[in-house]
């Protein structure tokens, strides 16, 4: 409910809202009205109440709460469940507990900071308090398990077209699973699933959004970025949340009724690497070539100088040094 009174603030906020008109809407008591107009206010939402005339949003915090985010949604959202923590050791321990628990399709768990938060083949991923986008979608899909990777293109598409719907920014795709601002990291995507031999039974979908660090530690300099070192400009990540959750979606309602070929232009739309010398670093080999592109399924094409065409599945990926 007090989403909902956020949510009507926002809508009306180049102008006053009497409190009688937002407990019709709701049909809620005046005094219920004004309690969540306190609580919104001690949360840090700036809401000017004046006699005779109601109230009016004049600032909104950026802090990550459920209300912040789940005002900005359909009623009907696919993300019908979302738990926002303070601090958690990764959102996909908690997602991939909530799944053993047998919780929904369209749970979203995010936290403010992660101490443990990881990346692929065991890597850390920097998540600090505050500053950036930490969360995980958990899924019940009913695809098959060799596209089940497909989900982080999707996914992809869908965290690069909510950051530019925020904030107008263009940023990029590295296949498989990054994001890059002017050649540097600001997303990556964690996928894992839980599967018998021929089906899915659950995808948990890590997204990690660098967004308002002012630095990186000095190892990470020269390879990781934020929207505000890019732009010096800090945005409100529940929004960017709200939106990626928006176009994630539709692209996966798509993408289970249409197939990820239907997707497919979206993506190569954003990928950076298509058309270029790459080196790619499997867990077998490490191969140098021309990304072709991806096939229907997902899976990237590289050509060697031999002029022999590779079906990469899973690797790492750089710019060959010319
Ligand atoms: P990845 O294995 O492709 O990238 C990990 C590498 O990225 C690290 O080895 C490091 O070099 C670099 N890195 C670490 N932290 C950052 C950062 N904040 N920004 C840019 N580069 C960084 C990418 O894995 C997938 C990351 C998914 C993260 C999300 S956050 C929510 C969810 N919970 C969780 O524990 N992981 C996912």
């Amino acid at each position: 409910m007090k989403g909902k009174v956020l949510q009507l603030l926002r809508e009306n906020s180049d102008d006053f809202l009497s409190g009688e008109s937002i407990s019709e809407r709701l049909s809620c008591s005046r005094t219920m009205v004004w309690k969540y107009i306190e609580s919104l206010r001690k949360e840090g939402y700036e809401i000017t109440a004046v006699s005779n005339k109601g109230y009016r949003l004049k600032g909104e915090t950026d802090d990550v709460s459920i209300h912040a985010i789940q005002s900005r949604l359909e009623e009907d959202s696919l993300f019908q469940r979302i738990i926002v923590e303070s601090s958690v050791s990764s959102t996909q321990h908690v997602a991939h507990r909530l799944d053993a628990e047998g919780a929904k399709t369209g749970t979203v768990v995010v936290a403010d900071e992660q101490t443990g938060g990881r990346g692929r083949l065991g890597r850390t991923w920097l998540s600090p308090p505050n500053t950036g986008i930490w969360m995980s979608l958990l899924l019940r899909p009913k695809v098959e398990l060799r596209k089940a990777p497909q989900l982080t293109l999707v996914t992809a598409i869908a965290v690069v077209r909510g950051i530019e719907k925020v904030t107008g920014i263009e940023v990029d795709i590295k296949w498989p699973n990054d994001l890059l601002l002017n050649g540097k990291k600001i997303a990556g995507i964690l996928t894992e699933m839980q599967a018998d031999p021929d089906h899915v039974n659950s995808v948990i979908i890590g997204v990690g959004l660098n967004v308002n660090q002012i630095s990186f530690p000095p190892v990470m300099k020269e390879i990781a970025t934020s929207l505000l070192i890019e732009t010096n400009e800090r945005y409100p990540r529940a929004e960017i949340i709200a939106e990626i959750l928006k176009e994630f979606e539709w692209l996966y309602e798509t993408y289970l009724t249409k197939g990820f070929a239907f997707l497919k232009p979206l993506w190569e739309a954003r990928a950076t690497t298509i058309g270029k010398q790459i080196v790619a670093r499997t867990a077998r080999e490490t191969l140098e070539g021309t990304a072709l592109g991806i096939d229907d399924t997902g899976v990237l094409l590289l050509e060697d100088a031999s002029g022999n065409i590779h079906h990469i599945y899973s690797a790492d990926i750089d710019l060959a040094k010319i």
